[in-house]
């Protein structure tokens, strides 16, 4: 009985912990794509970032850098903070829009 509590127990902070590993924060995902840690993200970084998996082509993933970052071809924590928070906009739909306005 009591192992079997323990055993549920863990399973559940294993869980939480996968949940909040997985999630991250956006400082954390903008910290894996800045290889060489200079604190912007480079084209290139992002594209090698994004293709790594397989699921972009090099194509969509530079059309997105470009329409994050901007003009300067560089990608700022505040560039990739904005566009995260757009993203989760998105898809969490009306919510976030009642709670900002
Ligand atoms: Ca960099």
């Amino acid at each position: 009985m009591k192992t079997k509590l323990l055993t549920g127990a863990f399973g559940l902070f294993a869980a939480s912990a996968f949940a909040v590993a997985h999630a991250g924060s956006p400082a954390d995902y903008f910290n894996k794509i800045d290889a060489d840690a200079s604190g912007v993200i480079t084209q290139a970084e992002y594209v090698a970032y994004k293709t790594a998996d397989g699921k972009h082509s090099a194509e969509e993933a530079g059309a997105k850098f470009a329409k994050v970052a901007g003009d300067d071809g560089e990608m700022t924590l505040a560039e990739f903070e904005a566009a995260v928070k757009a993203s989760k906009k998105k898809k969490h739909g009306d919510k976030d829009k009642e709670r900002s306005s």
